[in-house]
């Protein structure tokens, strides 16, 4: 199932709207069954279920506390083979696909906006509906080549904060191959900026990835540069999981990847500006 281009396609079976909740009795369900083989050995994914050296607590901060296992949607229900049932319901695959953990697979997105600006520095203003356009900074994912907010997977036993920072630096600053002098400012900018965020969202993320047994729920942040004389001056530069970034004007009209329009349009209401 994986391809030449390392991407995965996987033929999932027709599931009907009013069979997704475990709830509703479905006997003819038959998922794909998939778990990639790139997560074998790999540290940061867990092992398979059944595996000796496995042991999972479900529904808990597992392994000391550095594995967070509960879901923001809800408790989750266990299988009769130990695999954790999606709260979302049925997606049409059994296994845990390409995602690193069973259960949740915890991530943190920081959506970092600013206003966009005509060159005498005033906020240009959407005629028809008389809003400020807002910006944030999208980042094309390596992967699938879609646009997205750049977040990614919070590592075992690291504060969400601290996710969101290193994600931004990592996607959106290059921070993993910046030359020490520029990464030290960049670093010490974004720190202080970082400071003042604003919760959007805690939950489900209706990611590709998405199986029966593992799933992606995510931690959204606003950082918002309102006179975009801080991240609005900054270099930006792809990196790690990214391979291009920009600013971007915030509109119905985006099409982004999983459900980021959703989180984005969520920041764009809390700012009244155009969308
Ligand atoms: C999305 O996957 C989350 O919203 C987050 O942006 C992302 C994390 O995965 P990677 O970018 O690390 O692949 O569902
Ligand atoms: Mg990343
Ligand atoms: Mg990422």
């Amino acid at each position: 199932m994986t391809n030449d281009n390392n991407t995965v396609t996987v033929t999932t079976i027709f599931l009907p709207d009013d069979k997704v909740s475990w709830d509703v009795s479905f006997p003819q369900y038959s998922p794909v069954i998939y778990t990639s083989k790139v997560l074998q050995g790999k540290p940061w994914a867990d092992p398979d279920i059944g595996d000796s050296s496995f042991t999972p607590k479900w529904n808990v901060l597992d392994d000391g506390g550095k594995i967070n296992r509960i879901s923001y949607v809800s408790q989750y229900s266990v299988d009769h083979d130990n695999s954790p049932l999606n709260p979302c319901g049925r997606t049409g695959i059994k296994g845990r696909g390409v995602l690193g953990r069973w259960g949740p697979n915890h991530a943190a997105d920081p959506i970092v906006t600013k206003w966009k600006r005509r060159k005498d520095n005033s906020i240009e203003i959407e005629p028809a509906t008389n809003k400020p356009i807002l910006q944030f900074v999208g980042i094309q994912r390596r992967d699938s080549g879609e646009w997205a907010i750049p977040g990614g997977m919070v590592d075992p036993g690291e504060k969400v904060t601290t996710t969101l920072r290193r994600e931004f630096m990592e996607e959106a600053m290059n921070s993993l191959e910046k030359n020490p002098d520029e990464l030290k400012n960049a670093e010490k900018v974004i720190t202080e900026f970082f400071q003042e965020g604003e919760e959007i969202y805690k939950g489900y993320v209706d990611d590709p990835r998405n199986t029966d047994n593992a799933w992606m729920e995510t931690v959204a942040y606003n950082f918002h540069d309102e006179t975009g004389e801080i991240v609005g001056n900054m270099n930006l530069q792809a990196g790690d999981d990214a391979k291009n970034v920009r600013w971007i004007d915030v509109s119905d009209s985006l099409v982004l990847y999983a459900s980021h329009k959703d989180l984005v349009l969520k920041v764009a209401e809390k700012h009244k500006s155009y969308w």
